[in-house]
């Protein structure tokens, strides 16, 4: 057993109930890594929006009162790490929750769950995507994928990008805030590559690709981030984890035919994340 304290992350994220995204991947994940998982649900779903139909429940008018009960129980979080929103008004919540719970110690972990393949999701309104350009000004880590690090530089989107436009995108990322950065998903040729910035040291970590890009992949790794953050995993050490064990998991659903839209297989592999 290890004497360290146990540390406490509140996930704000949705509750999609078939798809294996958000909730239902950071809640494993985050515990697998001895981390204590406090959801803060922002919707709940039937299943994920890449379905052809869902059920969607926004939960905006809820959140207020749920926080104020864990305000008067007094709680404080190591880690706060906000995903997919489900309205213009919640982003404001995230701000308020954050002022209220965080210490000094506490690292925020923004995963700005806008859009993929350049297009924003079917939920994220023009208005969220600019207010969430304010939340990233409270962020110590941000984990966009190039979709998203384009909607918050204001950047058009294309397929393909030189080392040089990502590292300008970053740079502007950062100029909003976080110490550390990493863009996830940059395609080059049969690579899949993360670039991964700390306070102004960076470097491109490639590795073949495999199969197509999966929902929920992007909370796998985030949460994997979050965790290691909260426990001061080295930055590297951590980005380098989760997109190996993103890799396998993806590796492992292919293996099993699983379809693309029903996210990765990771309980096959979970017990091989530590
Ligand atoms: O994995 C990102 C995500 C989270 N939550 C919902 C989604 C998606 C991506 O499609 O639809 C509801």
């Amino acid at each position: 057993m290890t004497s360290h304290r146990q540390k406490k992350i509140a996930v704000i994220n949705d509750m999609s109930g078939f798809g294996r995204c958000s909730i239902t991947v950071s809640l494993p994940v985050i515990s697998r890594l001895k981390v204590q998982c406090c959801p803060v649900p922002t919707a709940i779903l039937s299943n994920h929006t890449g379905y052809d139909r869902y059920f969607f429940d926004d939960y905006t008018e809820k959140m207020p009162e749920y926080i104020r009960n864990w305000e008067y129980l007094g709680l404080k979080f190591d880690g706060i790490y906000p995903g997919f929103l489900g309205s213009a008004r919640q982003i404001d919540i995230v701000e308020d929750f954050i002022r209220r719970f965080r210490t000094e110690q506490t690292l925020v972990i923004l995963d700005p769950v806008m859009g993929d393949h350049g297009k924003p999701y079917a939920t994220c309104t023009k208005e969220m995507c600019s207010r969430m350009k304010r939340l990233v000004g409270y962020a110590d880590i941000i984990t966009p994928n190039v979709t998203e690090a384009c909607i918050l530089t204001d950047t058009p989107y294309k397929e393909h990008w030189k080392k040089e436009e990502i590292r300008r995108l970053a740079g502007k990322l950062g100029e909003q805030g976080p110490q550390k950065i990493v863009i996830t998903g940059i395609v080059q040729g049969n690579y899949i590559a993360n670039y991964v910035c700390e306070n102004g040291e960076d470097h491109f970590l490639r590795s073949v690709r495999v199969g197509t890009q999966r929902c929920g992949t992007g909370d796998l790794f985030a949460s994997i981030i979050a965790a290691d953050a909260v426990n001061h995993v080295d930055f590297a050490v951590s980005v380098k984890k989760a997109s190996n064990f993103v890799k396998r998991c993806i590796q492992t659903s292919i293996d099993m035919d699983i379809p693309v839209t029903d996210g990765v297989a990771f309980e096959e592999v979970l017990e091989y994340l530590r």
